[in-house]
């Protein structure tokens, strides 16, 4: 048996060595070589060899970095070594001889060249090259036998210690600790080589599989001792998957708390460790439990009677949490414990949706935010259309638990927007007599309104639908309606050389208004109010002495004017229904 193998090695050897050893030298020798001679030369070592070159003799020009004649020696295109001189058998065999050698399956070349001159006769270099084998176990660290290596021609092997197996990447010695548990209720599971150290390289995977109404319990038992790097990090590792997701990884010296309850039927154990290390490992044993639901059916929500644990068929009440409500619009229904540990049925409690704010269009009341979240505890912000009205009521509300929207006051009817007539804008002033009056400026009056058709004259605002004028500017042309024009300040006066001194004709149904002096407000614009308004007079020419107007006094009519408002507007109303 021996023998055998013995030929079957040698004889590819003595094969390729015919053919791949020989001797190599500079041209002419050993006569010596000429001026301007050159020489390329090249071997390439087949898959676990290497060419190996042994110079006898070497007699060249010598010269400073052998700049003028060179023997150059690359192994795999990387220059080794360049000589020059002359050097004795002994020196060659003792300094040079040693590293001239290519790489396991690389090539070792040769690069010889003498320059335009030789002061004197030269022999050149003779050298023997020979194939040889590549010892990887002892030359090539990265070799990647985890245990044992063994050398031969042409190659070499890993081999392992008692116990391990080699891996199918035929180079990692690994132990045989796998192993499917599926149908096994209990029993224990330990690193290998337990209670002794683990061994290196392993990767071990213990299946543990039962019927789905159970669960497994972990119990770690005696040491606990895993690889644990510096910085806290595992090295060698513990993990146990579940069906839910990953436990672990676990390392150091401290055992996970135990029991360690899976709320899984189904679960791996897995351990694997590096190939370093002396460490003790672990011992879990197993266990299985019936499978017990969980303390919450769905959030947002509480569940009656509360327990600690529920068991299969348990059968709880389950109430949407305030501000929750399921999609049917109910708050509560009832779920099982099933025997897979999963209550059944399950609907979500959702937010409650308030939906957004029924306020009607043709109103100046208007949201902050035009397009609200409206979801429990949203909150929106009303505001009003322009400056000319104001807030009655609250301004923010909450989406409440109920559904609907309620004022931080705990109202639920939204504010209204109530018309502020009288202030002039800020920066504007209506003060100042009519005596030699002056022109308005725009904005100074906004409540001033003007008809030009079929009959000039003026009319006051007294809210956003009202105004009020003079009979004689309206009557007889009620099929006919007058248009009203406002923010004007350039209406065409209507008798030359005469909206200085006094009303005049033209003015008629316009405001006679005082400043209501107590009235100073936040931004110091005072509020006026309607005192007159311009019904007739003596004409209005500078020639004529006593110049008098007369006013309607708007005092005497309140009562009118407010019961003619609240009938239409009333009126109206009841229309719309
Ligand atoms: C050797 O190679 C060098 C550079 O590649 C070249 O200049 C020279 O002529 C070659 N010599 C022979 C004998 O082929
Ligand atoms: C383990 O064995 C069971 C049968 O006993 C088989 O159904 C299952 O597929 C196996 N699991 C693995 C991971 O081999
Ligand atoms: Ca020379
Ligand atoms: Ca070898
Ligand atoms: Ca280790």
């Amino acid at each position: 048996m021996l023998a055998v193998s013995f030929c079957l090695l040698l004889l590819p050897l003595h094969v390729t060595a015919s053919i791949l050893s020989g001797w190599v030298e500079s041209p002419g020798y050993p006569r010596g070589y000429t001026p301007d001679s050159s020489l390329n030369w090249s071997r390439c070592a087949p898959p676990g060899h290497s060419i190996a070159l042994m110079l006898t003799h070497l007699d060249m020009e010598d010269s400073d970095g052998c700049e003028n004649d060179a023997l150059e020696i690359f192994a795999d295109d990387k220059q080794i070594d360049v000589l020059c001189g002359e050097k004795s058998f002994e020196d060659l065999a003792s300094s040079v001889n040693p590293h001239l050698r290519s790489s396991a399956s690389g090539c070792l070349s040769l690069s010889f060249h003498s320059d335009f001159s030789n002061t004197k006769r030269h022999t050149g270099f003779r050298g023997f090259y020979t194939l040889q084998d590549f010892d990887e176990c002892d030359e090539d660290p990265d070799n990647g036998c985890t245990q044992f290596c063994h050398n031969y021609i042409g190659g070499y092997r890993c081999s392992c210690r008692l116990g391990y197996y080699l891996d199918t990447d035929r180079h990692t010695c690994t132990v045989s600790c796998s192993e499917n548990l599926s149908g096994s209720l209990g029993g224990v599971v330990s690193s290998p080589f337990w209670p002794g150290p683990y061994s290196e390289h392993s990767h071990c995977s213990y299946t543990l599989s039962v019927e789905d109404n159970l669960q497994f319990l972990l119990h770690f038992t005696g040491e606990f001792d895993v690889e644990q790097g510096q910085d806290g990090r595992c090295v060698d590792a513990l993990t146990v998957e579940t069906s839910s997701g990953t436990l672990g990884p676990f390392c150091g010296s401290v055992a996970p708390s135990s029991p360690l309850l899976i709320h899984s039927n189904h679960a791996r154990i897995v351990f694997t460790s590096d190939g370093q290390g002396s460490n003790y490992g672990f011992s879990v044993r197993y266990s299985t439990t019936a499978k017990t639901c969980p303390g919450m059916v769905t959030p947002k929500s509480t569940m009656v009677p509360q327990k600690t644990k529920y068991n299969q068929d348990d059968t709880v009440t389950v109430t949407c949490d305030p501000g929750s409500v399921l999609d049917t619009g109910d708050e509560e229904y009832m779920s099982s414990c099933q025997r897979t540990g999963v209550w059944s049925p399950v609907y979500p409690c959702e937010p409650v949706n308030c939906g957004q704010p029924d306020i009607p269009s043709d109103n100046a009341l208007q949201l902050v935010d035009n397009d609200p979240r409206t979801l429990f505890l949203d909150e929106i912000e009303f505001k009003c259309e322009s400056k000319y009205y104001k807030l009655e009521g609250d301004d923010k509300y909450i989406c409440a638990a109920s559904g609907m929207w309620t004022s931080v006051n705990g109202k639920d009817i939204f504010p209204k927007c109530i018309e502020v007539c009288g202030i002039p804008d800020k920066g504007s002033s209506a003060s100042g007599r009519i005596f030699g009056g002056r022109e308005a400026k725009l904005r100074e009056i906004p409540w001033q309104l003007l008809t030009k058709t079929p009959r000039r004259g003026g009319a006051s605002l007294i809210n956003d639908r009202w105004a009020l004028t003079a009979a004689h500017v309206v009557d007889g042309y009620e099929e006919n309606p007058t248009t009203f024009f406002g923010g004007l300040i350039d209406g065409v006066k209507v008798k030359e050389g005469a909206h200085g001194e006094d009303s005049c004709r033209g003015d008629s149904g316009g405001p006679l208004f005082f400043p209501r002096l107590s009235s100073g407000n936040r931004d110091n614009s005072v509020a006026h109010h309607l005192v007159g308004i311009v019904s007739w007079g003596s004409p209005c020419d500078k020639t004529i002495e006593s110049k008098k107007g007369y006013y309607t006094k708007v005092e005497n009519y309140l009562k009118w004017i407010k019961e003619t408002i609240s009938r239409e507007d009333q009126g109206e109303e009841n229309e719309g229904e």
